[in-house]
């Protein structure tokens, strides 16, 4: 092998980045970090079991019917055990919201200073046509105090109390990307070495972009400011790209610039994401990557949330785009 390749560092690990990152808040107790590293461990168990899937008998429908009514499938099932698993033996977290469960899960660590809320594997009807999924996570400080079960209260905080956010997207490789409220950055997995590293430091979404990402199967029944928005990005010849998995489409605008919207639908009248793991998290990176996120009328951060696994609409990207789409609901309202 060439010498000259030899001698190039490898890169900062997930693990180290952290820990450095720790160092900046000098009364800092770890215990963030070691939130951050049990995802980071889970996810990592979740990776090697999608990966094998197409190997063994795991893909596909469990059988179960989750609590949205939609079907389970078998890796939905392992991805959640992982991260409750992960969390629970990292002894941070006092409870946890998981798009898995209808009830809250308390971990016995009545201790943990934190709620997590997760959506452990994300466009799941995805798996079997060997297209992107993704975790999507968001980290609270409790509000009540140590020592008991997290209670409502520590779960049902708005967005802009997050004191973490991630997301994990299984594709052509495996990313983690992450904020604790000071930028955001991306790490890639190296499978040979079981680490990721730091590949996208500082990510930045661009101010307006190209690309709209909407299911518009559903455009019978768009609102009509969603309607006269989509057509402005079709006379502008903007792209249109629709994965259908959340966070493939989320990553791809984040980095090349566009709005993604889920709005209100005959079928899902209060849109189809859910709030507290799907619209908060990517809200908090988007906003911190200099991009916006809104349910149509406010921010999507500043809803007060009614319930763990409520749903919202969501128009979320360049900070552009999103404020037009704004612009556009916010006509119709006048018209009415
Ligand atoms: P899931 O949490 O059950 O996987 O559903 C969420 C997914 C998102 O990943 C994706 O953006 C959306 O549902 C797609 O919905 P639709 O098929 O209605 O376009
Ligand atoms: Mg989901």
């Amino acid at each position: 092998m060439n010498s000259d390749k030899l001698a190039l560092p490898v890169g900062t690990t997930l693990d180290r980045f952290i820990m450095r990152k720790q160092e900046d808040f000098p009364y800092a107790t770890g215990e963030l970090s070691q939130l951050l590293r049990d995802i980071a461990l889970a996810t990592k168990i979740v990776n090697r079991e999608i990966n094998r899937s197409g190997l063994i008998d795991i893909a596909g429908a469990y059988g179960n019917r989750n609590v949205q009514g939609e079907d389970q499938q078998k890796l939905d099932v392992i991805a959640n055990i992982r991260f409750i698993r992960a969390l629970r033996n990292g002894g941070e977290v006092c409870t946890i919201i998981s798009e898995e469960d209808d009830e809250l899960i308390q971990t016995g660590n009545n201790q943990g200073k934190y709620v997590v809320a997760i959506d452990p594997l994300d466009g799941s009807s995805n798996i079997d046509v060997n297209v992107s999924i993704g975790t999507i996570f968001s980290v609270y400080r409790r509000v009540s105090p140590t020592g008991r079960e997290g209670t409502v209260a520590d779960c049902l905080q708005p967005g802009t109390h997050q004191v973490a956010a991630g997301y994990v997207i299984y594709g052509s490789s495996t990313m983690l990307v992450y904020t604790t409220g000071n930028g955001v950055n991306g790490f890639t997995y190296e499978p040979s070495l079981g680490e990721f590293f730091l590949s996208h430091p500082d990510i930045t979404t661009p101010a307006t972009g190209t690309i709209y990402s909407v299911n518009e199967g559903s455009s019978e029944s768009f609102s009509s400011g969603v309607t006269a928005f989509l057509q402005h990005c079709k006379k502008e010849a903007f792209s249109g790209r629709y994965i259908g998995s959340l966070v493939a489409d989320f990553h791809r605008n984040l980095l090349k610039g566009g709005i993604y919207l889920y709005p209100a639908t005959a079928k899902n009248p209060k849109g189809k994401l859910r709030l507290m793991y799907e619209c908060n998290p990517l809200a908090f990176i988007v906003e911190q990557a200099g991009g916006r996120s809104s349910n149509g009328q406010r921010r999507t951060m500043e809803i007060e949330p009614q319930a763990h696994h409520e749903r919202c609409p969501v128009f979320i990207g360049s900070k552009d785009l999103v404020l037009q789409a704004e612009a556009a609901l916010a006509a119709e309202t006048n018209e009415a």
